[in-house]
């Protein structure tokens, strides 16, 4: 079994921005540079034949490659507490787009459709426990709630592959196919 999802790669200036809103917030678990990324859609568990059946209908995906901005950030609150603090990308419509064209894909491949909502949103930290509670959380917010950034372009699909760990998620790119620009 392989863990997969589809993402876009933010580029290097942008992922630097982002790294310099990663502080004050204890215990939150930052992510690294190579964790950076914004989900199309996520894919979980699947057998290698399905993965590769995913991989070709991922190659038949036509659609723009969009021009978004950072756009201030957020966090998940689950059951009471935060677990995701995360930077906002807009506009939607045009990831929105894409995500129904690669919801399609995965369609084809044999998946069964999206259930969630679509929220894009590039995770910055994953806070553990109590440290979802920490009174800071509200602080950061405030502090970042302005961040924003230049347009830029998000060129490439990227298939992911997770491989969970006990110090976290890594993620490792399997393939990449250009977007129309
Ligand atoms: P998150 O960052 O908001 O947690 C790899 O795990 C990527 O897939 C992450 O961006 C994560 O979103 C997303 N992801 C993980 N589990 C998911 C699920 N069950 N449904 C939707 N997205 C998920």
């Amino acid at each position: 079994m392989v863990r997969l999802f589809v993402a876009l790669r933010p580029p290097p200036a942008i992922r630097d921005m982002l790294a310099d809103a990663m502080d004050g917030v204890p215990r939150a678990r930052w992510q690294d540079d190579d964790q950076l990324h914004l989900t199309l859609r996520f894919i979980g568990e699947v057998d290698r034949p399905v993965a590769e059946d995913i991989v070709a209908a991922l190659g038949q995906v036509h659609a723009p490659a969009p021009t978004v901005r950072i756009s201030g950030v957020g966090a998940f609150d689950r059951r009471g507490r935060v677990d995701t603090l995360w930077a906002g990308v807009t506009p939607h419509d045009a990831l929105a787009h894409l995500h129904r064209k690669v919801d399609q894909a995965c369609l084809r491949a044999g998946l069964s459709p999206e259930s969630r909502a679509y929220l894009p949103h590039i995770t910055l930290a994953r806070l553990p426990g109590s440290a979802g509670r920490a009174p800071e959380i509200d602080g950061w917010r405030a502090v970042h709630a302005g961040l924003s950034s230049e347009p830029f372009t998000l060129g490439h699909l990227v298939l992911y592959q997770s491989h969970l760990g006990h110090g976290g998620a890594s993620y490792e790119p399997v393939m990449r196919w250009p977007l129309e620009t």
